[in-house]
C-alpha cells in the first residue's frame, strides 16, 4: 500500500514553547495591539512607521539566540525526511523556526518576517535588519516602498494553487497549534473532509474542533513528537 500524502497546517501555537507569542490567547499579540493598527494594508498606508516598529520588534525577537526550534518543529522535519509518501508543511507562521528545524517542503502562506518586499518593483529580499520608511529597495533603489513580506488581512495568502493541489491529493491532514479562526486556512479541513483522515493537535479544543475526525490536546512539544513517532512506526 502506498503511504498517504500528508498536508500539515501549523499556527502560532507550535512556536509558543520557543518563546513566541500567539495571537488570540489571553496573553497573545492581539490582546495588547489592535489588528487594525498593524496588520492591514490600510494601517501601513496610514502610519508606516508604526507598522515597521511592530515588525522590527518581532524580527529582533527572532534574532534572539534564546528563540530556537522546539521538539515539535524538529519532529515535523523528521517526518518529512522519513515519510515514504508526499509531505507538505503549510505554515501560517511568519517566523523561520520550521526552516531552521530542517523542514524543506515548506510553504509560508502568510509570508516571512525575515523577508522584505518592495511595493514599487515587487522584488522580495532576505531581510534580518530593521525596516524604515527611508529604507531603499536593493533592487530598484527607490525608498518608501519597502514593507515586511507578510500577508495582512484583506491580502491574498501565498501559494494557494500549490496548497489546493496538495489538499486534493491529501490522505492525512494535520492541523497543529492554530485557533482555526483565520480564512482561508480555517477552511482547509472542510476541503479534505470525507476523503482524508483529519487530526487536530492543539493545546485545547479549537473553534474548529468539530470539523476534525480526531483531536489530541496538549502542548505541541509533547503531542507532536509522540504523534510523529506513532505515525512513523506504522509506516
Ligand atoms: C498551542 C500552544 C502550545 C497555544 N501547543 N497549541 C471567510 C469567512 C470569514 C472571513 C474571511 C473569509 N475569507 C477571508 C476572510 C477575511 C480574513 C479572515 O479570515 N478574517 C477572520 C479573522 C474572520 N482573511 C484574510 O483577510 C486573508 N486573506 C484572504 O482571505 O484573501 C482572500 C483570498 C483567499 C484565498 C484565495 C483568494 C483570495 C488573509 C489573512 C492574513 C492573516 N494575517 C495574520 C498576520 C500575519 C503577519 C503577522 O504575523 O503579523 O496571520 S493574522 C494572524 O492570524 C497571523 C496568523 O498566521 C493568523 C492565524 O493565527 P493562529 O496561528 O491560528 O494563532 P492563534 O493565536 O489564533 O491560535 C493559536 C492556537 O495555538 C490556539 O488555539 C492555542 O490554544 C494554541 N496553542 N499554545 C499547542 N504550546
Amino acid at each position: 500500500m502506498t503511504a498517504p500524502s500528508i498536508v500539515i497546517l501549523t499556527g502560532a501555537g507550535i512556536s509558543r514553547e520557543s518563546g513566541l507569542a500567539t495571537f488570540r490567547d489571553a496573553d497573545g499579540i492581539w490582546a495588547r495591539i489592535r489588528i487594525e493598527d498593524v496588520a492591514t494594508p490600510e494601517a501601513f498606508a496610514r502610519d508606516p512607521a508604526h507598522v515597521h516598529a511592530f515588525y522590527n520588534a518581532r524580527r529582533a525577537q527572532l534574532r534572539d539566540p534564546a528563540v530556537q526550534p522546539n521538539a515539535a518543529h524538529l519532529a515535523l522535519a523528521e517526518l518529512e525526511r522519513r515519510w515514504p509518501g508526499e509531505v507538505l508543511l503549510v505554515t501560517q507562521n511568519v517566523d523561520d523556526l520550521h526552516g531552521r528545524a530542517g523542514s524543506r517542503k515548506l510553504l509560508h502562506m502568510h509570508g516571512e518576517l525575515m523577508k522584505a518586499r518592495c511595493a514599487r518593483c515587487e522584488a522580495v529580499h532576505p531581510w534580518t535588519d530593521d525596516l524604515s520608511t527611508g529604507t531603499p529597495c536593493p533592487a530598484c533603489g527607490r525608498a518608501g516602498g519597502m514593507r515586511p513580506h507578510v500577508v495582512w488581512f484583506g491580502e491574498v495568502p501565498l501559494g494557494m494553487d500549490r496548497i489546493g493541489a496538495a489538499l486534493d491529493r491529501c490522505g492525512l491532514f494535520l492541523s497543529i497549534g492554530t485557533s482555526g479562526q483565520v480564512h482561508p486556512a480555517a477552511g482547509f479541513v472542510a476541503e479534505v473532509r470525507g476523503r482524508a483522515r483529519t487530526v487536530e493537535l492543539n493545546l485545547e479544543p479549537s473553534e474548529s474542533r468539530s470539523r476534525f475526525d480526531e483531536a489530541i490536546h496538549g502542548p505541541a512539544t509533547e503531542v507532536v513528537p509522540r504523534f510523529v513517532r506513532d505515525l512513523l512506526r506504522g509506516a
